[in-house]
């Protein structure tokens, strides 16, 4: 699925997260290749376009390139406009509540899966505690009634049909059995062309207007790529469309349809036909997909867990107090509960690509931050601000206070001394700062 641009993308994401400072030209070199990774996606070349415009202006603002790691907010800021491009948040359908019929109409291409997806959907709705009827309005292929009634065994859902030419008193004659027999949603298959002509399009319009419908979901094959975008764009003009779902998603390696369908035609995708099977549908989520093709697993979670937890400010914040060497251990203990909500640090370094199972030993202790958290919550406020007044017999008091040895205690402020120490030296180098900043969290730097 998507593999080759999936293969591309991610490479440059790699490349550009394990730099530790990246620059103005990185930026325009990454968003460079991401463009012909695109294009060579085909990706419609307007929304590349557009795509890489501003997805630039924002890479190059201070956000970014000031951040705390710089190459991970560029990846993260590319996630954003993929999953903006994609369509945003979930789609789900927009049907009645389980007492009232809702119609869901199915259009298309002939060939571009609707019989099939709209079997599909049944099952999956059927799953989902609806009671679906299958409606087999595709009355011009002769073998198209047979095939939906093949389906609906496989599936045990209904399939209502007639022998008769004229779809439009069939799905109203559906309709009313629907009603009739408690189904709650009615699922209408129609037929398709080989191209759109007017003729097709009269009868999905007369149909339509029969069925009064809560969703008409144009089934377009993704392997078509662009044209699946026309296609799209054109049955949205003449009938109004609701969603669309994307078919054969599986056999497409390029993507050009999923990153372009949404933008041009502005109606998002619902769905996504993941393989042959009546399970093979997806429900179309844009986050999902752009994480998946970047390649970065949880690298996004990353990233915003430790905006939400540290953002830019405080790092300033921190380092200006560094500078003026009023940084005490009540900052500390502040930074040590801030890696801790983050959850574990190991768990967190693992989430960075290509760090599981490199970790060095000991590059991520919690178990130490935790005790030294301890000791520092059995400090008074006078000895967080001066550790200099923690005498021997305060630390024999910290050290049953917190539960700890002395011996703990004193490695604690041992270790908090150096660290004073190498502030006193610590100038306006950054390179310093963030060097020492890491080792007090005990993290390694060289991720
Ligand atoms: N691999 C794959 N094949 C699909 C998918 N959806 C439909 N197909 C196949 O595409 C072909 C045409 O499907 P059909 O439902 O008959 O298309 P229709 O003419 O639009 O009704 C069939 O061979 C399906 O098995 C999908 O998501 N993945
Ligand atoms: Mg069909």
């Amino acid at each position: 699925m998507l593999d080759g641009l999936g293969k591309k993308l991610t490479d440059i994401a790699r490349y550009i997260t394990g730099k530790a400072h990246i620059s103005e030209n990185n930026i325009q070199e990454a968003l460079n290749e991401i463009k012909i990774a695109l294009l060579e996606a085909d990706v419609n070349v307007r929304v590349v376009r557009r795509f890489i415009n501003s997805t630039q202006q924002e890479a190059l603002g201070e956000k970014v390139l000031r951040s705390v790691s710089p190459g991970q907010q560029f990846v993260k800021l590319v996630y954003d406009k993929m999953v903006q491009l994609l369509g945003d948040k979930r789609q789900d359908l927009q049907l009645k509540g389980p007492d009232t019929q809702s119609v869901i109409l199915f259009v298309g291409l002939q060939g571009s899966g609707k019989t099939t997806t709209a079997a599909k959907l049944a099952y999956f709705l059927k799953g989902n505690k609806r009671n679906p009827l299958l409606v087999a309005a595709d009355l011009r292929r002769p073998a198209a009634v047979e095939q939906l009634n093949i389906l609906g065994k496989q599936t045990g859902i209904e399939v209502y049909s007639e022998n008769q030419k004229n779809p439009v008193s069939v799905v109203s004659h559906a309709l009313k059995h629907a009603k009739k027999n408690q189904f709650d949603t009615v699922i209408i298959d129609t037929s398709g062309r080989l191209q759109i002509d007017a003729e097709l399009m009269k009868e999905i319009k007369d149909v339509k207007k029969a069925a009064d419908p809560d969703e008409i979901l144009l089934v377009a094959d993704s392997m078509t790529g662009q044209n699946a975008v026309d296609i799209a764009r054109e049955f949205d003009e003449q009938l109004g469309l609701s969603g669309i779902i994307l078919s054969k998603f599986d056999s497409d390696a390029k993507g050009g349809a999923a990153f372009s369908i949404k933008s041009i035609s502005g109606k998002p995708i619902k769905f996504i036909g993941v393989g042959e099977k009546i399970q093979d549908l997806d429900p179309f989520y844009p986050d999902r997909i752009a994480s998946r093709i970047l390649g970065m697993g949880d690298v996004v979670s990353l990233v915003e867990k430790a905006q939400a937890t540290m953002d830019l400010e405080e790092a300033e914040k921190l380092q200006e107090k560094m500078a003026s060497l009023t940084f005490d251990l009540e900052d500390y203990l502040s930074q040590i509960q801030k890696v801790t909500k983050m959850g574990s640090l190991q768990s967190l370094m693992e989430m960075i690509p290509g760090m599981k199972g490199n970790l060095p030993e000991n590059a991520v202790n919690d178990r130490e931050l935790k005790k030294e958290e301890a000791i520092i919550l059995s400090m008074t406020k006078a000895e967080r601000k001066n550790y200099r007044i923690i005498g021997p017999r305060r630390r024999s008091r910290i050290a049953r206070g917190s539960g700890m040895s002395v011996f703990n205690v004193n490695q604690l402020l041992k270790k908090f001394e150096k660290a004073k120490l190498m502030m006193k030296k610590a100038t306006k180098n950054s390179k310093y700062q963030k060097q020492l900043m890491s080792q007090m969290g005990n993290i390694n730097t060289n991720i």
